[in-house]
């Protein structure tokens, strides 16, 4: 039997099965609370700045107050992986509006709660990297921006499994949302991207979709080989009729989209310009100038 994962809440560790937080905390009550997810490679966090970054960005704009310096944050979630003994991990970190009474009032919870999970997450069907994976269009929008604006990484994520019911109940692997005006915006938790005659093409943030961290990097990536990144809206056209497409996203990594609703991408299998990027993320992700040391 393995050794249960020790869990970070509120300064205080709790093996797997006794991590418990309360039921009239307003992150379970209303989804009021803010979330990263994180992997370390090899020993080191990738972009754990920028997470942290993002986490207090997202936290800001719900008027949440993280009783921890972005500082104390970092030396927590190290301290939660050395607990642990993890070289690779997912994090997920999670912070709570805390506990209050059963209504909205956020006044009412006078301390936000931080969880610090560090485990494994595997969202890959076997051979999705090496075959690309299928997906399809669903009728699930993505947040626009006079809504629950779509920057903020909320404890909402209603619309995501929503759209992953119905890739599930469709047989195929991940759901692709629209925006309002029918473009295509992202995957339930990934960034998209197309390649159409030797350029990149992908959604902007705008759109509606997240400004993913991985994104960042794999447009980055692109143009250091040379390629051109243009980030402008893409109908379902453009998508079935792409040479080539793959997601990037922190869980999902970087993985080729073979199918869109039943029409093959390009060749149907990983292009070469996706296969290039996927090696040079590849290397990228244990750089230890991309992230931080676990046990530096
Ligand atoms: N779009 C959305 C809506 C996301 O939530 C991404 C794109 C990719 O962003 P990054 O920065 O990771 O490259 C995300 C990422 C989880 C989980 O369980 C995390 C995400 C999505 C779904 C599940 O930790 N976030």
């Amino acid at each position: 039997m393995n050794k249960e994962i020790e869990i970070y809440i509120d300064g205080v560790y709790y093996r797997k099965s006794e991590a418990k937080i309360s039921v009239y905390d307003h992150g379970l009550l209303y989804g009021d609370g803010v979330f990263e997810g994180i992997r370390a490679y090899e020993g080191i966090v990738f972009k754990l700045h920028e997470h942290i970054k993002r986490l207090y960005l997202s936290a800001h704009a719900i008027m949440l107050k993280i009783p921890l310096s972005k500082e104390e944050m970092l030396d927590a979630i190290i301290k939660t992986l050395r607990k642990n003994k993890l070289i690779n991990a997912y994090i997920r970190l999670v912070v709570t509006r805390g506990v209050g009474d059963l209504g909205l009032d956020p006044r009412k919870c006078p301390k936000p709660s931080i969880i610090i999970i560090t485990d494994s997450i595997n969202l890959h069907s076997s051979g999705a990297k090496e075959n690309g994976i299928s997906t399809m269009i669903s009728w699930v929008r993505r947040n626009p921006v006079d809504t629950t604006t779509h920057e903020i990484k909320s404890l909402n994520y209603l619309n995501s499994v929503l759209g992953k019911i119905e890739a599930i109940s469709t047989g195929v692997d991940e759901a692709l949302c629209l925006d309002k005006n029918g473009w295509i915006v992202e995957g339930v938790g990934e960034n998209l991207f197309i390649v159409k005659n030797g350029k990149i093409f992908t959604p902007p943030s705008s759109s509606g979709a997240l400004a993913g961290i991985t994104a960042e990097v794999a447009i980055r990536l692109a143009k250091n080989i040379g390629i051109e990144v243009i980030k402008r809206n893409i109908t379902p056209f453009q998508l079935f009729t792409a040479d080539e497409a793959f997601f990037t996203g922190t869980a999902m990594e970087m993985v080729p989209i073979k199918e869109v609703n039943k029409r093959k991408i390009g060749e149907g299998k990983p292009g070469p310009i996706t296969k290039r990027l996927m090696d040079a993320f590849q290397k990228v992700i244990t750089d230890p100038n991309e992230g931080v040391p676990i046990y530096g």
